[in-house]
């Protein structure tokens, strides 16, 4: 046994607080944007039961993920650590040696259990029970790994992770607090709805979004690169059929649409609920007192925003999550909390809340004192995100940047090109204005700001030198640069 996992019991006795320590319910869902929940007024769907951990609790309203991609974003889910950090930036093997939320809970006497989407190909360690799907998992029939043993299941993904994880509430010792990730699948490609929603928005059409025409023109050319785009990308399978063959142009573009986004938000109503039945198992074993309950996904997703539809650019739609937590006797019923907070953040909270330190290593920062409503003056103003899948399945750029309430500066460091964006005025990102003149002196200050943020994270690789070639002018703004 490693010697921090010793000592953590000990570390749990000087810090633990006299109020029993909560139970954890955290439900990490797949690829499900922010836009596409009712509570952060989605247009085109509605999810009640997610409302309702909104209505008990907290939304943040500026939630976002350091590496927009689903096995990374669950390393740094487990671990606290950006990619670069727990060794996971694409779709690489988990060290499960390495510390980790679970390992930490376990010490301190939960009993810890993950049940659905894994997706870090090493077996879970940390946790007195997982039932994991392999891989991506199937929607119809799925095959799980229970204990490192396979099974197949008879039914619908999303019902039987809710059946496993009631079991598993169900089965636990009583006398102990638990921790329960609760995975879903969906809503992931490719979007296999379930027979009670087969036919859902079927007599009607689901608007577009905004930029659902961008051309991309003034953009680096990582865009165009990108495979990932409605018209040209979704194929038969992803539509379920082929096109009716007198269709073209943009009423083919928008067939296409039409058949992604219904399955898409099939998906997330069944996930719903099922986060309705966790929901009410909790209230009907009057659990709902002790238990913090977290929703969030492991990234965002264009659901047609820039044509696109996956995740990886740094864009807003895919870099920001919805985050929804009910912490009870801590957070406040129908609040908004709206500082910049990441899913690095995430691991720290759960400790945080439980009463134990945050270890040094990690590097987020726990949500508590948000949830109180506080409001830290040296709460983070930027944000670091990086991106390594290339050329992955979509042909996205690697790129790095931050994002500040304001701005957003963007590094595709293999094609040597920028990108800059004001948030202000420019919400949905249609306008690089890397070469625009009146602008060039809060670009400077952006790119010494990306070069601390850079260094704060410890990401010093070899593109950080490719990084510091661009002529660098002007004074950095005041910042304090953790050693
Ligand atoms: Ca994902």
């Amino acid at each position: 046994m490693k010697a921090w996992l010793l000592l953590f019991p000990l570390l749990f006795l000087a810090h633990h607080s006299p109020a029993a320590p909560p139970n954890f319910l955290f439900i990490f869902s797949d690829d499900h944007a922010s836009h596409a929940l009712s509570c952060y007024g989605s247009k085109i769907n509605s999810t009640p039961n997610l409302d309702r951990i909104a209505t008990s609790g907290a939304r943040f309203s500026n939630a976002f993920v350091t590496n927009s991609i689903c096995t990374p974003s669950r390393a740094t889910l487990m671990t606290g650590l950006y990619s670069h950090r727990n060794g996971v930036t694409v779709f690489n093997r988990f060290d499960g040696s390495q510390p980790t939320v679970a390992k930490y809970l376990q010490a301190a006497g939960y009993y810890t259990g993950i049940v659905g989407k894994w997706h870090l190909e090493s077996d879970p360690t940390g946790f007195d029970y997982w039932s994991i799907l392999p891989g991506q998992g199937r929607y119809h029939n799925p095959e799980f790994i229970e204990m490192g043993k396979r099974k197949t299941l008879t039914g619908y993904v999303e019902d039987l992770i809710a059946d496993q994880s009631i079991a598993f509430l169900e089965n636990r010792p009583k006398d102990r607090p638990f921790l329960l990730f609760s995975n879903p699948k969906a809503p992931h490609r490719n979007w296999e709805p379930d027979a009670k929603h087969a036919h859902l928005y079927d007599d009607i059409d689901i608007p577009t979004p905004p930029t659902f025409n961008d051309d991309y023109s003034s953009r680096s050319p990582a865009a165009a690169e990108a495979t990932m785009r409605i018209d040209l990308h979704l194929n038969a399978s992803d539509t379920k059929g082929p096109p009716p063959p007198n269709l073209s142009g943009a009423a083919l573009k928008f067939w296409k649409y039409q058949r992604f986004i219904k399955d898409y938000l099939r998906c997330v109503a069944a996930m719903d609920d099922n986060v309705g039945r966790l929901l009410d198992y909790l209230k009907d074993h009057d659990l709902l007192k002790n238990t913090v309950i977290i929703y969030a996904s492991d990234n965002g997703f264009y659901l047609g925003d820039h044509n696109w539809f996956d995740k990886r650019f740094m864009y807003d739609p895919s870099l920001r999550v919805p985050l929804l937590i009910s912490a009870p006797g801590i957070s406040k019923p129908n609040s908004v909390i709206p500082q910049m907070v990441l899913n690095v953040d995430f691991a720290p909270t759960l400790l945080d809340l439980a009463g134990l330190p945050v270890p040094p290593q990690m590097q987020g920062k726990s949500l508590a004192p948000l949830l109180r409503g506080q409001s830290p003056p040296d709460w983070r103003s930027a944000m670091y995100y990086r991106y390594y899948h290339y050329p992955g399945d979509h042909r996205v750029q690697p790129h790095y940047g931050i994002r500040t309430a304001t701005e957003k500066l963007i590094f595709f460091h293999h094609i040597n090109a920028w990108e800059f964006y004001d948030l202000t005025q420019d919400p949905d990102e249609l306008h690089n204005l890397i070469n625009d003149p009146a602008q060039a002196t809060a670009i400077a200050n952006a790119k010494n700001r990306l070069i601390l943020e850079k260094n704060r994270v410890q990401d010093t690789d070899q593109f950080a030198e490719a990084f510091r070639n661009p002529p660098i002018t002007t004074t950095p703004p005041p910042e304090k640069v953790l050693p």
